[in-house]
């Protein structure tokens, strides 16, 4: 049986044990484990058997590093058949989260008992998969197909108790799961309870059913925008209600099979471990601790700091809300109650709790009341002097230790560490707007930052539920930075022929969540055009790439809050409509700049910017910059709408094959601009070495 699994008898029950740390995932040594274990109980004196596991958790699930590699028997249908056709009445005891096939291992028991603080789940859609081990036919077999159709398309888990409501779970308990389990299991011997089997269990179809099918895979078509798991899922729901057990679950078979295979999931594995990796720091010694943090003044009532003062207040942190005047203060927490009312109002969150995180909030205008707050985090002004001053100021006021971070989106945090008497203390902590929906943080390494700041940013970011990727320092850190180049393309490819609909439409249809100038119109192109304003003719680059942009602030047009950038805007709706003035002035801009249009087709448009952003990737990477070539396809996926199921740029250019790649990008160089397209040393060197981004390791 190995050690990852154990059988030991309690007087007339059997308790098959799971013991696979972290999270008991079903790798081989667990599922011929349990087949073993399967067949030992069969042949002895119990009259039942419990399946529990040691350790934080029930069985999370299939184990997510095996797919993709030969399979290796038992597989985890099979062990379900030999499970489900199990001599002995089988009880499934839960704890931690029952996710996947490890639910579907709980399913395929005859009766479920759970903790209180127990979750169940199916989330393999959010690896691109389905449940592929009969968890679509028995859900919806116990549950009811509306339950299983939320369940297994959101993958979102519930907890124990609605579970029980929802007949997935039999019996919830406070404590002691496995003796309970036991004496669950000793009742239903001496009760003559019967093997129950959700296999045999009746499900039809009705008129309501097929309507909420029909609507919610259009809904999810929306939403996903080309995700195609989601509409497999329904087929065998669909399947499940309209065919026997056994033609339900070939259907899901096929289905998973099909998933599996599918780029998309292979993409969303590689964000699933990406995510993951991302919060490690190969750099620091093992034994570096974390500050406590309990207590953060955040320096700017404006939107942005507004939004990282609701991330903390939401985590239980105490908040100090920091701006120039009491007015500024004033109208900032104004705008932080106002989001909450909206919330309270859409149901999200109760009006309890959010005067519970209000309660967190107090305010001043004055710095002095940041002396003995454990962290800062200044979002002013994008204007380096000014973040000195601020910087110069905290470093008399805050307490000896405290963690001084800047929320600069492109400035240098050693210059503003140099304006401190301990540039040690200092760092960058770029949060993403709005910072209390954008799932990112980039925490930014000064030359001087020490190893427990870093430490300290990477756990509080994870205390208020960003996922956090490490930056090392240079103009516009790891997605900024590479972001340059991707709108730089966006407007070269509109001003030599395309149109602003065209360019959004192609990256939409691609899976970008908002095309790139529709993002510029939401951001406000006056943005770009002041930043435009403090630089050289050199520095701004080649005019082609911004003199449409600068023509359409002149004209007013500054997106959407003028209601006209690249589009013109419904008032009401906000929604984009191409505008003939706008091609008047790409019209003129040609002409002045002597550029004949040309036909463009879709393909080059998402070539040319994807390619943009992963050949600066590669750069960022060589460079030290980014750790990892996952976490720059974390920064892009949390940070700038890049959709997950492509698993961000650099897994883009990885899957469609890095010479592919680089021969795209030496096509581009040597047709449109050797100076745009310098092909990164490091795509060249792998891909004459025959190497993976995903191995790449600078020494
Ligand atoms: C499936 O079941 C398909 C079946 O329907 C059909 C098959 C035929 N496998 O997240 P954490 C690792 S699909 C391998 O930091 P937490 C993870 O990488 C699967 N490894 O902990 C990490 O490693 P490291 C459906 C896994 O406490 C470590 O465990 N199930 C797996 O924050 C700790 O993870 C899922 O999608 C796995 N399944 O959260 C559940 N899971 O330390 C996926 C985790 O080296 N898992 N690891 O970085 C989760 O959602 C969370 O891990 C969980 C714990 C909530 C369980």
């Amino acid at each position: 049986m190995g050690t990852a699994v154990t059988y030991e008898r309690q007087g007339q029950i059997g308790v098959i044990r799971v013991n696979n740390p972290p999270v008991n995932a079903l790798s081989h040594a667990v599922r011929s484990g349990i087949m073993d274990a399967l067949a030992t109980a069969a042949d002895d004196a119990s009259l039942a058997v419990v399946l529990a596991c040691d350790g934080r958790t029930f069985i999370a699930g299939a184990d997510i590093t095996e797919f993709g590699k030969p399979p290796q028997a038992p597989s985890l249908p099979d062990l379900l058949l030999a499970l489900d056709n199990h001599p002995k009445l089988t009880i499934a005891a839960i704890h931690g989260t029952a996710l996947g096939g490890g639910f579907e291992v709980a399913l395929t028991c005859n009766y479920r008992i759970a903790l209180a603080t127990a979750k169940v789940g199916l989330p393999e859609v959010k690896l691109g998969l389905l449940p592929g081990a009969g968890g679509t036919q028995r859900t919806p077999r116990l549950a009811g197909l509306p339950a299983a159709v939320d369940l297994i398309t959101s993958g979102n888990p519930i907890a124990a108790e609605n579970a029980l409501s929802l007949h997935l779970v039999d019996k919830v308990v406070g404590e002691n799961l496995v003796d309970a389990a036991v004496a669950y299991g000793s009742e239903l011997v001496e009760q003559g309870a019967q093997k129950r089997q959700a296999s045999t269990l009746p499900l039809s179809l009705t008129t309501e059913d097929e309507k909420l099918i029909a609507s919610v895979g259009a809904k999810l078509l929306k939403k996903t925008r080309g995700e195609r798991a989601p509409q497999r899922i329904l087929n065998c729901l669909l399947a499940a209600a309209t065919q026997p057990f056994e033609a339900g679950l070939k259907r899901e078979r096929e289905e998973f099979m099909a998933c599996l295979a599918d780029p998309q999931s292979a993409a969303l594995r590689h964000m699933f471990f990406a995510e993951r990796a991302a919060g490690k720091i190969d750099s620091l010694p093992k034994d570096t601790k974390a500050l406590d943090v309990a207590s953060v003044g955040i320096i700017g009532a404006g939107t942005m700091g507004g939004g990282i003062a609701m991330c903390f207040a939401q985590a239980g942190i105490k908040v100090t809300l920091v701006d120039m005047t009491d007015e500024a203060v004033k109208l900032g927490l104004e705008k932080i109650a106002k989001n909450y009312a909206i919330s309270v109002k859409r149901g999200r969150l109760t009006a309890d709790q959010t005067d519970a995180i209000m309660a967190n909030m107090t305010t001043s205008s004055n710095f002095n009341d940041l002396a003995h707050v454990d962290m800062v985090i200044e979002a002013v002004f994008e204007n380096l002097e000014v973040k000195k001053d601020v910087f110069a100021k905290l470093d008399g006021i805050c307490k000896p230790g405290a963690v001084l971070a800047s929320n600069t989106s492109y400035q240098s945090i050693d210059a503003i560490a140099a304006a401190t008497t301990r540039p040690e203390s200092v760092l960058g902590m770029h949060f993403f707007s709005p910072a209390n929906v954008m799932k990112l943080l980039e925490v930014v390494k000064g030359a001087a930052s020490s190893d427990t700041v870093i430490a300290t940013a990477m756990a509080v970011g994870k205390k208020i539920g960003k996922v956090s990727v490490l930056s090392g320092m240079c103009y516009g850190f790891i997605g900024n930075r590479m972001l340059r180049h991707y709108g730089r393309e966006a407007s070269l490819c509109l001003i030599e022929g395309s149109t602003p609909s065209q360019i959004d439409s192609a990256m939409e249809s691609w899976g970008m969540a908002m095309g790139p100038l529709a993002v510029s119109d939401l951001a406000g192109l006056d943005i770009g055009y002041k930043a435009r304003e403090q630089l050289s003719a050199e520095q701004k680059g080649d005019p082609a790439s911004y003199r449409v942009a600068d023509r359409l602030v002149e004209a007013g047009r500054l997106g959407q809050k003028s209601g006209a950038g690249y589009y013109q805007y419904d008032p009401e709706t906000r929604q984009r409509q191409e505008d003939p003035a706008v091609m008047a002035i790409v019209t003129e801009a040609r002409r002045e700049l002597g550029i004949t249009p040309r036909q463009f087709d879709d393909e080059e448009i998402v070539n040319r910017l994807t390619l943009a952003l992963a050949n600066e990737g590669a750069k960022l990477l060589q460079e030290g910059i980014a750790q990892r070539a996952s976490d720059i396809d974390v920064v892009y996926c949390y940070g700038y709408g890049f959709p997950r199921f492509k698993g961000g740029p650099m897994h883009t250019i990885e899957s469609m094959g890095l010479d592919k790649a680089v021969t795209l990008i030496n096509e581009f160089r040597d047709q449109l601009n050797p100076e745009h397209w310098q092909t990164a040393p490091l795509l060249t060197n792998l891909v004459a070495n025959g190497g993976q981004l995903a191995d790449y390791h600078r020494d």
